[in-house]
């Protein structure tokens, strides 16, 4: 996976990058209120980036399950200030919007990647608008808005559907104009995925077959419902979102050893350490065992 070539213009750290998130929501599923106030966001903003944030994932529109959609002006006043002030001080941002507009201004505000949970399929402008900016982005995949996304989860072969449906989205977007080195691909774990048919689990257990779409993999577990109900109590009563930090740091680990170009979480330290050490592991596992001639090895 790892031998995929990197999307330009973002850091190429030589080891899986760490997307930190700041939803700018009063609804989002583990964060929701937390940093709707711009102040608060930018500073939070501020704080994960040095807490080892590779990048920082600023949203405007809650796509926790069964939310409803917020208008295009509110989406842009939550989003545009935060992204600006960010880049200002040197913070990698990405814009996580399904509208091209949003997206539009917040390139024009600095930030460096578009994050579309719709894969552009919410909006038919965003491919044309992902062209002409010439910014790396996300595609999820995804097969309709949280309203409606879990009667779409239906899958015979969970891995193989969401591949070539990915490879479909890829396709529409070279198609507008897109150059196939912009695109990173992301599962969408949780978006019209079942936390109790393991579909979560078989995509990330199968992220190596996705990779052979040929792009980098962005991968967002951090405090989904699939952990919790793996961790749930000895009644089957699922973990609480909020006691899942653990959890995502162990997905975190696994996906970087398996070559995820970026994981995209709440916690951000601990999910930063992680990917170090999978990074050390991983020199290492590849570096000869004998040392350099000359050298005593204490
Ligand atoms: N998940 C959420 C929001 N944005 N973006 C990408 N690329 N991948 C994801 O899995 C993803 C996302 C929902 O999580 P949150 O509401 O806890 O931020």
């Amino acid at each position: 996976m790892s031998s995929t070539i990197p999307p330009p213009g973002l850091p190429n750290l030589g080891r899986c990058l760490v997307m930190g998130v700041v939803n700018v929501t009063p609804d989002s599923f583990s964060d929701g209120g937390r940093w709707f106030d711009t102040s608060r966001a930018i500073d939070h903003g501020l704080e994960i980036a040095a807490a080892g944030a590779d990048i920082v994932d600023v949203g405007g529109e809650s796509t926790r399950p069964g939310a409803q959609r917020v208008s295009l002006e509110e989406e842009l006043r939550r989003v545009e200030p935060v992204v600006a002030e960010l880049s200002r001080q040197g913070v990698v941002v990405s814009v996580d919007t399904m509208r091209a507009e949003v997206a539009d201004h917040a390139v024009e505000a600095g930030a460096r990647l578009v994050n579309d949970v719709s894969g552009g399929l919410a909006d038919p402008a965003m491919a044309r608008l992902v062209a002409k900016t010439g910014t790396p982005y996300v595609l999820m995949h995804w097969r309709g808005h949280s309203h409606a996304m879990y009667n779409r989860a239906h899958y015979d072969d969970v891995v193989t559907e969401v591949r070539d449906e990915l490879r479909k989205r890829m396709d529409s977007m070279i198609e507008a104009g897109v150059e196939p080195e912009q695109l990173v691909l992301d599962p969408g774990l949780g978006f019209a995925k079942r936390a109790d048919m393991s579909h979560n689990w078989q995509l990330l257990a199968h992220l190596p077959e996705l990779a052979t779409l040929g792009r980098p993999l962005l991968v967002g577990a951090s405090r989904k419902r699939f952990l919790g109900r793996a961790l749930a109590d000895a009644n089957g009563q699922p973990r609480d979102f909020a006691e899942c930090d653990d959890a995502t740091v162990a997905v975190t680990t696994l996906a970087a050893e398996r070559g995820a170009w970026c994981v995209r979480v709440h916690d951000v330290r601990a999910n930063a350490d992680a990917v170090r050490i999978a990074a050390e592991w991983h020199r290492a596992a590849v570096a000869p065992t004998s040392a350099p001639a000359g050298q005593d090895s204490p």
